[in-house]
């Protein structure tokens, strides 16, 4: 197992590499190009100047989060084959520069929602918060509005104003797909992309989507071990892999996340980890918690005894945490501040340790 950091990079986060470095046990950063317009091919020369910088800091870069997939390939759109070949030669060049692994998400046209950002908990700190009926009652263009009015300093990755311009055409577009068709188009993906990552050895990883319910109509897909199953159905390979969220399959109430990782993990089909915890306030809706498992509704525990229990030799990050300790959104992007991430990942490295003493 490698413990390592989100980094959303160079001018993109006020968190340092220095700092990242001086958190125990951190191996490397996972990062990505916030500005490169989805379904573009990523330039060479900034992968390279990118690790350089890490490498420098003394950390790897070895897992992208994300390369993200264009629309028209999630809609099966006919602009869909000119994405594919920019997204293999992306590929390509990561490979070149050392990245084995790739997480990306198959959520149409929103990637992750949250109803509040800076949700405030009784000790002061505050966390992203879920609630349904809150979303509900919302346009996407109203709650991108809220994340721009919260978050401040940076556009929230998935929510950006140029992506937010064409959200009713995506949303028109969605409308009436089927799953089948939907599963079809992530098939006609999948059969070009992953041999090239055979070629390259690079580990594709899927995230599940975040929350794992329906948003404005729009249809959801990997959810549930189900739904994850066929997904890793559709291109038997073990480079066609998983991203193992607890935070996102886990906020379905009774997901059983180690026996997910028993099942995937056990076939070599878990390639990253995000590891963090959640408490549910009732059926559908939840807050992020500290990872500390007494504080929340998963048994961080249990998980990380499923990942060692599988031989787990992936890479794992801490995924979100609060903002404590008077962290404001001049130190981090919500849910990326620096202070709980990096106790939330000692705490993981903790567990870890136990069991592989106890072995
Ligand atoms: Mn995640």
């Amino acid at each position: 197992m490698k413990m390592t950091f989100r980094w959303f990079g160079e001018n993109q986060d006020p968190i340092s590499l220095k700092e990242i470095k001086q958190i125990p046990g951190m191996t490397g950063v996972v990062t990505s190009f916030l500005d490169i317009p989805v379904g573009e091919a990523w330039p060479e020369e900034r992968i390279s100047a990118m690790k350089a910088a890490v490498n420098a800091a003394g950390l790897e870069v070895e897992v992208i989060e994300s390369v993200n997939i264009h629309e028209d390939i999630k809609l099966g759109a006919s602009g869909r084959d000119e994405k594919i070949e920019n997204y293999i030669v992306t590929m390509e060049r990561l490979a070149r520069h050392g990245i084995k692994c790739i997480c990306y998400n198959m959520m149409p046209v929103l990637d992750w929602a949250r109803s509040h950002l800076y949700y405030d908990l009784p000790d002061g700190s505050n966390t992203m918060r879920y609630e349904a009926e809150f979303i509900a009652n919302l346009s996407p263009e109203q709650l991108a509005a809220r994340y721009a009015a919260e978050s401040e300093t940076y556009e929230m990755p998935g929510w950006e104003p140029e992506r937010m311009k064409k959200i009713n055409t995506y949303l028109e577009a969605y409308k009436g797909m089927s799953e089948e068709t939907f599963y079809a188009n992530m098939k006609y993906f999948l059969d070009a992309i992953i041999p090239a990552a055979e070629k390259f050895d690079i580990k594709m990883a899927v995230h599940p989507d975040d929350p794992p319910q329906p948003i404005f109509g729009l249809p959801k897909l990997i959810i549930s071990r189900d739904n994850v199953r066929k997904y890793l159905d559709l291109y038997p390979s073990a480079h066609n892999g998983l991203t193992l969220c607890t935070g996102s399959l886990g906020a379905r109430k009774g997901a059983d996340i180690p026996a997910m990782i028993r099942e995937f993990g056990g076939e070599g089909r878990i390639h990253f980890a995000h590891v963090r915890n959640l408490k549910f306030e009732n059926e559908t809706d939840f807050y992020e918690s500290a990872h500390y498992s007494p504080y929340g509704s998963l048994d961080m525990y249990e998980i990380m005894r499923a990942l060692h229990d599988v031989g787990f030799k992936g890479y794992v990050r801490p995924d979100h945490g609060r903002m404590i300790w008077d962290e404001t959104t001049k130190k981090g992007r919500p849910g990326y501040g620096l202070y709980d991430r990096a106790i939330g990942a000692n705490y993981l490295l903790g567990i870890w340790e136990a069991l592989e003493k106890g072995r």
